[in-house]
């Protein structure tokens, strides 16, 4: 088993609820357990600002899925969950799932770049993922938390969540 942490995030129809049948459908995946999810956290858009704010979490899984097995069954969940592929870099999305770490693999192919290429500058991803994973360190050596210390939180916030979602 390998443990892989997934980044996900929604800034339409709904965001809170799409990124709860996203961990339902992580829990859901072959081969695999859905270990921890972080908080549900609001974020401040990155890229384009005339977007709706996003909300942002990260799930560990263990998985016996090969990467590109996994990437494909997460771009299904994305599809299913009505994702648009508009072309537009970093605009709003209903449902993107990105594959951060793959255990402490490096991974460079034509689909997939592991460690995600954003993961370390992001507030929306470090920081939910410190509170599931506060001792990881990453394949280069660096600590998740010698990169919090240097990434701003910018406006990111935990979101209380109703039980009625
Ligand atoms: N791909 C390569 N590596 C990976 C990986 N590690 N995980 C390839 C997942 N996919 C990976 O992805 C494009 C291609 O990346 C895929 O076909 C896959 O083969 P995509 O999901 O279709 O495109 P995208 O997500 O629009 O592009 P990109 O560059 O991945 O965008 P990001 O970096 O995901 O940023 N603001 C806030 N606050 N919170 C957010 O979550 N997200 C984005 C999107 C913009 N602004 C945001 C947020
Ligand atoms: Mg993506």
């Amino acid at each position: 088993m390998i443990q892989v942490f997934i980044g996900l995030g929604s800034n339409l129809a709904k965001p809170l609820q799409q990124l709860k049948v996203a961990v339902d459908a992580l829990g859901s995946l072959p081969d695999s357990r859905l270990l921890k999810v972080s908080s549900f956290y609001s974020s401040q858009p990155m890229g384009p600002q005339d977007q709706p704010d996003y909300v942002n979490s990260v799930a560990l899984i263990e998985t016996q899925l090969l990467p590109d097995v996994l990437l494909d069954h997460t771009q299904a969940i994305e599809n299913e969950q009505g994702r648009q592929r508009k072309g537009e870099r970093w605009g709003p999305r209903t449902l993107d799932l990105d594959i951060l770490l793959y255990g402490s693999q490096t991974i460079n192919t034509e689909r997939l770049i592991v460690p995600h290429y954003g993961m370390q500058q992001r507030e929306f991803v470090l920081y939910p993922m410190f509170e599931i994973a506060p001792n990881l360190i990453l394949p280069n050596d660096k600590t998740l938390d010698d990169l919090i210390s240097i990434t701003p939180k910018n406006g990111l916030h935990k979101i209380q969540l109703s039980t009625d979602l």
